[in-house]
């Protein structure tokens, strides 16, 4: 059998960054081309043929609507053609969340797409991101990995995008999931799937949308009085994500606030601050027309009511089923 045949889709991040030493602190992502990155990942004799397409060069706190237009048309395009068995896309690993999740919810699923990311820069000692390159090319390359939406690979284990979330600054181990933890082991040599795919054949779920409508994302903390609201909600709002404490909870001011806004037809979803911050339906949620943000991290929740929005659907009920989805 001949070897899988795998698009590489480059867009900076740590995984082609430079120190300039292998002991400085510091160093500058986006450094490395995709053809340079490419040749180190052909030396390690991996099972498969890559072609490299260089979106982007930056750092992931810069990823935006343009680029993610284009890693959109790449995947879309790569997953109707018969040239290519899997996407792999480089990212930084500070929002590969989002990206991932935008995807995710904007592709079909009927080949692997994987991001891969690095939290080490390519010059320092105990570079990871040949490591996880070398496991997202093992996911990229099974056909199983097809039917489970898009995945993130990092630190030998495989994400769900619903699920993933950078949850440490610092060190190797900076990803997991929640509230399913991952959803396979990989290394170099060999992946265990937990369970079976379970959005086989799916197509994409929205239209993807550049210009997606304007939802900013509260963030909630004590002492927080209704001005905070007034001074985020311009004429261009569309809808609110509130972070919220706790299981999405707010300030009896704010809650009043938003639930006017509410009342005028904006959606409004409560989600948490918290690492681990399911945040389920409230008696309170029918009164205030609110949406209960589940597992979804507040900015993952913002995706989704963008999309949602520029689908057209504003009413809080329907907006709820799809976040009571997975
Ligand atoms: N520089 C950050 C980014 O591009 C961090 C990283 O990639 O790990 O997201």
């Amino acid at each position: 059998m001949s070897d899988p045949k795998i698009l590489v889709l480059a867009t900076g991040g740590t995984i082609a960054g430079m120190a300039g030493s292998a002991t400085r602190a510091d160093y500058a992502p986006g450094q490395i081309g995709i053809e340079q990155f490419l040749s180190s990942a052909r030396a390690l004799k991996l099972d498969a043929q890559f072609t490299g397409v260089q979106i982007a060069n930056i750092g992931s706190e810069d990823m935006g609507p343009d680029v993610w237009a284009a890693l959109h048309r790449h995947c879309l395009a790569a997953l109707e053609a018969d040239e290519f068995d899997g996407v792999i896309i480089t990212h930084g690993t500070d929002t590969a969340e989002e990206t991932a999740f935008l995807l995710d919810m904007t592709l079909p699923t009927n080949k692997p797409v994987v991001l891969v990311g690095a939290m080490r820069p390519a010059d320092a000692v105990g570079y990871d991101g040949l490591r996880n390159f070398a496991n997202a090319v093992r996911v990229a390359s099974n056909p199983e990995a097809a039917g489970r939406g898009v995945l993130v690979v990092m630190s030998d284990r495989v994400h769900a995008a619903r699920d993933v979330r950078k949850s440490r600054t610092r060190g190797t181990e900076a990803f997991r999931g929640f509230p399913r933890e991952s959803v396979g082991l990989v290394t170099p040599s060999a992946l265990e799937w937990f369970g079976a795919p379970w959005r086989v054949g799916e197509d994409a779920r929205f239209v993807f949308e550049a210009d997606l409508p304007d939802v900013p994302i509260l963030l909630i903390h004590a002492g927080m009085t209704a001005d905070y609201v007034t001074r985020l909600v311009t004429n261009q709002t569309r809808g609110v994500v509130v972070a919220g404490a706790g299981e999405g909870n707010m300030p009896e001011a704010v809650r009043r606030a938003l639930a006017g806004l509410a009342a005028d037809g904006m959606p409004v979803v409560r989600a948490s601050r918290l690492d681990e911050g399911l945040v389920d339906r409230e008696p309170e949620d029918d009164e205030n027309r609110f949406v209960a943000g589940r597992a979804l991290t507040p900015q993952k929740a913002r995706i989704l009511l963008q999309l949602l929005i520029a689908s057209g659907v504003t009413d809080p009920a329907s907006i709820q089923m799809e976040f009571d989805g997975r």
